[in-house]
């Protein structure tokens, strides 16, 4: 079976990109481990504090982001990471050719029920003439990625990443320790009879949605004419690893619950990254307006609204919408 890393170079992915995706995968297979031992390594619980989105912080999530924040500044090729856990962007090389931007624990309400949970990344080139380490350098739009990915945390421990040229899973074979390719150019099923979505938020959504989710549940008796079943992880690693796996379309639609912030999931490291993946995969991705990967970011820790997986699906979702 291949290899990661052969698997990148039959990609003529550069030798410097390759190692910072090597570093993530390093920190990813400590964070596995880490998971795996639960209780038993002390990671469980949450801790005092509080990160920049206004959520408790779980041991779990400081771990997570402090493995991947030490080893990637110390690889030379990343100039600055970027994480949910971190109120700013925080340089590193000023020679690096790399920015990354990361959840390091993804679904962190899942960490103490053994749930699924994953880390998310994004990988952009520097820009030229932008200052060095500020947040401008990030404010790429997610079709600048050069690399996406996201490790899942769950029985099997897997990486999912793309390049641009496909979308590849890969299971960590823990006997060698290496990546190993068991999906290679996965191709999401155009149409679908499976949503994900969080039901106890309909209230709070706009009329539109709502009429589009009714007609999923009225199923063969309603205008859609098939039945649909329904799935939530409450991880979005877990709802999109699905949907890889099996077609589905994941919505996590703006809500009135608070009107400074109607949206969400972040744009810069969980919808860019899942976009990225799921587009190389012939899916789609979507906002309620726009596709993902065009949406010019404003602010580091921006939210948008989410609707991904098979193309056919988000495209009936947003005629209801439009
Ligand atoms: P946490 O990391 O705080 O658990 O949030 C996970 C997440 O950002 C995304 O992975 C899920 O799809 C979504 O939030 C779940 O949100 P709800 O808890 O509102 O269902």
């Amino acid at each position: 079976m291949k290899n990661l890393f052969s698997v990148l170079r039959s990609d003529d992915v550069a030798d410097d990109l390759v190692r910072v995706i090597e570093t993530i995968v390093d920190a990813s297979k400590e964070i596995a481990f880490l998971v795996r031992q639960g209780a038993l390594a002390g990671v469980l619980g949450s801790t005092q504090d509080e990160n920049i989105q206004g959520e408790t912080q779980k041991q779990l999530d400081v771990i997570s982001n402090q493995l991947l924040k030490d080893l990637l500044l110390a690889n030379s090729a990343v100039a600055a990471i970027a994480s949910e856990e971190e109120d700013t962007v925080v340089a590193g090389n000023a020679a690096g050719k790399y920015l990354v931007a990361f959840d390091p624990l993804d679904g962190s309400s899942n960490i103490d029920i053994n749930g699924q949970i994953g880390t998310i990344f994004s990988i952009y080139r520097v820009l030229d003439g932008i200052a060095h380490g500020s947040e401008e350098q990030f404010k790429q739009k997610g079709a600048q990625q050069v690399c996406a990915g996201y490790e899942l945390y769950g029985p099997s421990t897997l990486l999912v990443i793309t390049t641009g040229k496909g979308t590849h899973c890969f299971t960590l074979d823990s006997t060698q320790g290496n990546f190993l390719l068991t999906a290679g150019h996965i191709r999401i099923a155009q149409d679908t009879q499976e949503f994900a979505i969080n039901m106890s938020n309909a209230r709070f959504w706009n009329d539109n949605m709502r009429s589009y989710i009714d007609d999923l549940i009225l199923g063969e008796t309603g205008a859609r004419g098939k039945r649909y079943n329904m799935r939530w992880n409450a991880a979005m690693v877990g709802d999109v690893h699905r949907v890889m796996t099996r077609g589905g379309i994941f919505l996590y639609p703006s809500d009135n619950r608070n009107a400074k912030q109607p949206a969400k999931l972040r744009l810069l490291y969980e919808a860019n990254p899942m976009a990225m993946l799921i587009e190389n995969a012939g899916g789609k991705a979507c906002s309620e307006t726009q596709r993902i990967l065009d949406i010019q970011p404003t602010q580091l820790h921006e939210r948008v609204a989410v609707i991904l997986g098979s193309a056919n699906e988000v495209s009936e979702c947003l005629g209801y919408l439009q």
